[in-house]
C-alpha cells in the first residue's frame, strides 16, 4: 500500500525512491511485523485468558509440560494478523504471488483456528478429525499448486540442490508437488510445536534463508550469475518472508521460556503452510528438506517410531516421540533442547545458503 501511495511522489519528493527497493521494504515489512507482535503481545494474551482458551496438558506426556497448563494458546492469530498487515504495507500488491502466499496463511490459518476453537472455546476433546483436516489442507494446498502454475512464466521444473544440471519437468504433476510440499511443511510445523519457541525459532531462520532466495530468484543480474531459476515477480515474496519472519520475532517474545502463549494450530499450520508455499515460489523446493531440516527430522522421528511400535506390538526407537521428548526425558532440561535445536536449523540454514555456490 505505502509502495502504490508514496513511491508515486518520488519526482516530487526524491525520499520516497527507496520505497521502490525491495531490500528497504523488506527491512520495514519485519519491523512493522515485529512491533505489531510485540505491542498487541500483551493485550492479545489478555484477551485469551479471559476467553479461558487454556492450553489442556495430555498426562501421557513428559511430567514437566503439567505446569504449562492454562496457558493461552492460539497466538498465532496474532502472528497472521502482523504477517497480513506488513505484508499489505510494504508489497507491491499487483504482485500474484503475495496475494497467494497471503491466501495460504489466511486458509490454513482459518483450519487451524477451527481445530483448536472446537478444542479450546467449545471444550469438544477432539477438534477437527484427522481425516477432515488433512482434506481441508489438501483443498487449499492444490489450489494453490494451480494458482501458482498458472502464474506467467512460472516453470514446473523441479530444483535439484547441488545438481544444477538435474531439474525434472513435472509439467501438471507439479500440481501434485505443490500440494506435497505445502501439506508436508505445514504438518511438520505442527508436530515440532511442543517445547516453548520451539517451532518459531527455526520458522524465523527458515524465512530469513528464504528471504534471500526470493530476493536473487526476482532479480534478472542476480539469479543470472548464480544460475539458478529466474521468477519474475518473486523479488516481492522477499517482503513477504520478512513479514514472516519479524511477526515470528516478536511472537517469540513472548512464547519463550517459560512460554506465556503458545500459537496454537492457528500459527503452526498457517506458518508451515507459508514456507512451503514460499519455498514453490522461490524455486527452491526440495532445499526446503534442509532449510527446514529440523521440522523434516522431528516428522520422520514421528513416522518411524509409529511404523517401529505398530510392527513390533510396542517396542519404541525413541523413548518419546517427536524427537524432542526423547531429549526431555533423557533429562535435558526444555530450554537446553530449545536452544541447540535452533543452533542445529541455523547451521542447516548456512548449508542451505551454500547450494547458491556449491551446484
Ligand atoms: C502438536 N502439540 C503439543 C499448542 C501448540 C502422531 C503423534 C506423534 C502426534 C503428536 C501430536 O499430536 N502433535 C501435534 C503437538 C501441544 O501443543 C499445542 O499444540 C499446538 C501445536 N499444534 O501451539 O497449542 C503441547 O506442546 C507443549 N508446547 C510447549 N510450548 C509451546 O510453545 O511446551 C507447545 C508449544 C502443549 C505443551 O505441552 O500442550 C503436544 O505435544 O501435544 N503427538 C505427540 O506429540 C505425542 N506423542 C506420542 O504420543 N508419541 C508416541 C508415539 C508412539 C506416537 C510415543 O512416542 O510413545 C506427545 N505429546 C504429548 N503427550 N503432549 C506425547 C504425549
Amino acid at each position: 500500500m505505502l509502495y502504490h501511495l508514496l513511491y508515486p511522489l518520488h519526482g516530487t519528493f526524491s525520499v520516497f525512491n527507496v520505497f521502490r527497493y525491495i531490500t528497504f521494504r523488506t527491512i520495514y515489512a519485519s519491523l512493522t511485523a515485529f512491533l505489531i507482535c510485540f505491542l498487541l503481545g500483551p493485550w492479545v494474551i489478555g484477551r485469551l485468558r479471559r476467553m479461558q482458551v487454556g492450553q489442556y496438558i495430555r498426562d501421557d506426556g513428559p511430567e514437566s509440560h503439567l505446569k504449562k497448563a492454562g496457558t493461552p494458546t492460539m497466538g498465532g492469530i496474532l502472528i497472521i494478523f502482523a504477517v497480513i498487515a506488513a505484508t499489505l504495507l510494504w508489497t507491491d500488491l499487483t504482485n500474484a504471488y503475495v496475494w497467494i502466499a497471503l491466501m495460504v496463511l489466511g486458509t490454513n490459518g482459518a483450519i487451524g483456528f477451527a481445530d483448536d476453537y472446537l478444542m479450546q472455546v467449545k471444550k469438544q476433546s477432539k477438534g477437527l478429525s484427522v481425516r477432515q483436516k488433512f482434506a481441508l489442507q489438501a483443498g487449499v494446498a492444490l489450489t494453490t499448486g494451480v494458482l501458482i502454475v498458472s502464474c506467467e512464466g512460472f516453470s514446473t521444473q523441479v530444483t535439484v540442490p547441488f545438481f544444477k544440471d538435474i531439474s525434472p519437468d513435472l509439467g501438471w504433476g507439479y500440481i501434485l508437488f505443490t500440494a506435497l510440499v505445502i501439506v508436508g511443511a505445514a504438518n511438520a510445523v505442527n508436530l515440532t510445536d511442543g517445547l516453548d519457541g520451539l517451532a518459531i525459532g527455526p520458522m524465523i531462520i527458515a524465512s530469513a534463508t528464504y528471504m534471500f532466495f526470493a530476493y536473487v530468484a526476482g532479480h534478472v543480474r542476480f539469479a543470472d550469475y548464480l544460475q539458478i531459476n529466474y521468477v519474475a515477480g518473486a523479488g516481492e515474496i522477499a517482503v513477504f518472508c520478512g513479514a514472516l519472519a519479524g511477526a515470528g520475532l516478536g511472537f517469540l517474545w513472548f512464547n519463550a521460556y517459560p512460554a506465556q502463549v503458545f500459537m496454537g494450530d492457528v500459527g503452526s499450520l498457517s506458518l508451515g503452510g507459508a514456507l512451503g508455499t514460499v519455498a514453490v515460489i522461490t524455486k527452491q523446493e526440495l532445499l526446503l528438506v534442509l532449510v527446514g531440516g529440523l521440522f523434516v527430522v522431528e516428522t520422520l522421528s514421528v513416522i518411524f517410531q509409529v511404523g517401529f511400535f505398530k510392527m513390533t506390538n510396542g517396542r519404541r526407537i525413541f523413548r518419546m516421540a517427536p524427537l524432542h521428548h526423547h531429549f526431555e526425558l533423557k533429562g535435558w532440561p526444555e530450554p537446553k533442547v530449545i536452544v541447540r535445536f535452533w543452533i542445529i536449523s541455523i547451521a542447516l540454514a548456512l548449508l542451505s545458503l551454500s547450494t547458491l555456490k556449491l551446484r
